[in-house]
């Protein structure tokens, strides 16, 4: 039975539609914004801007995970994060935070966020302490080595397989450390140590993941397999293709669609929906 809602914090997100999260970068270097978003005032409003678009979870994120990313030192990153999550959760908007850092975690839970997404599935010492017993939503993804190295050749026996049984070892592991099984989500993680080939692999398996009790989320926006399949270059002209592969995600049971391009997205969703409606 798949999951029918996320626990996160306070809130008890229902999945019964799916969630649109929208990545809010603060970071000079992000490859498909051009670092835009760096001042704290135009990250606010570009996240205003996206709630009002109909994003549900607003994903803050200050350290670049991007292929070949260097890391950023943790002060960068929460003097990054920090202000702009204060503000978001103030205004009452369900706010995600993309760290792996066990600091970042407990200063952004503690200013209101709601959500820790840890592409590093809280593996860094201190991470899985610095969420259990918060009541946080977690989302748990897969990846194989580092940012760093992650696009050197990936290989696989069977992608779908080895994802699903590395996200099945670190939901345990949650599990053991108290953190209730409603508040863990489970990413695939398109992009990380993937190629092309074990990306679409991944995403025409989605009914797999999501035939566990866990909401699935998936990140396919902007990425540089749509741009192959698409013939697109330029990461900002790939609403179209990103849009397209969301949708499938949805129709195979994913949940949690974290993108740039939430106005197209919702308007996708929205299609979805009159056509479910219609059917009855
Ligand atoms: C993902 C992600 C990124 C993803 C989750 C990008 C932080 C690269 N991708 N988090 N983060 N899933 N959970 O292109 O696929 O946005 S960064």
């Amino acid at each position: 039975m798949p999951a029918r809602f996320w626990q996160v914090r306070g809130r008890r997100l229902s999945l019964a539609e799916p969630l649109v999260m929208g990545i809010l970068n603060v970071t000079p270097d992000s490859f498909s914004d051009g670092g835009r978003f760096v001042d704290a005032d135009k990250a606010v409003k570009h996240a205003i801007a996206m709630v009002k678009d109909g994003a549900d979870i607003i994903d803050v994120g200050g350290e670049s995970t991007r292929p070949g990313a260097a890391p950023v030192p943790e002060d960068v990153e929460l003097a990054r994060v920090i202000p702009v999550v204060k503000r978001l959760a103030r205004r009452g908007i369900v706010v995600s935070v993309d760290t792996s850092s066990p600091r970042v975690m407990r200063e952004a839970l503690d200013c209101g966020a709601a959500i820790i997404n840890d592409v590093r599935s809280f593996t860094r010492p201190g991470a899985l302490r610095a969420v259990a017993g918060t009541g946080a939503g977690v989302v748990i993804m897969h990846m194989q080595g580092d940012p760093r190295t992650m696009q050197n050749d990936p290989r696989y026996d069977d992608v779908t397989a080895e994802v699903l049984a590395f996200l099945a070892v670190q939901d345990a592991r949650l599990l053991s450390a108290g953190i209730p099984e409603e508040c863990i989500c489970w990413d695939p993680g398109f992009g990380f140590a993937k190629n092309v080939e074990h990306n679409f692999k991944l995403l025409a398996d989605t009914e797999k993941l999501a035939s566990y009790e866990r909401p699935v989320l998936v990140g396919l926006s902007r990425k540089s397999s749509i741009g192959i399949v698409t013939g697109i270059k330029k990461p900002e002209e790939r609403v179209h293709g990103s849009v397209a592969a969301h949708l499938l995600a949805v129709l195979k049971g994913a949940s949690v669609l974290r993108v740039h391009d939430v106005r197209a997205m919702r308007s996708a969703l929205d299609v979805l929906k009159a056509m479910r409606q219609a059917k009855g």
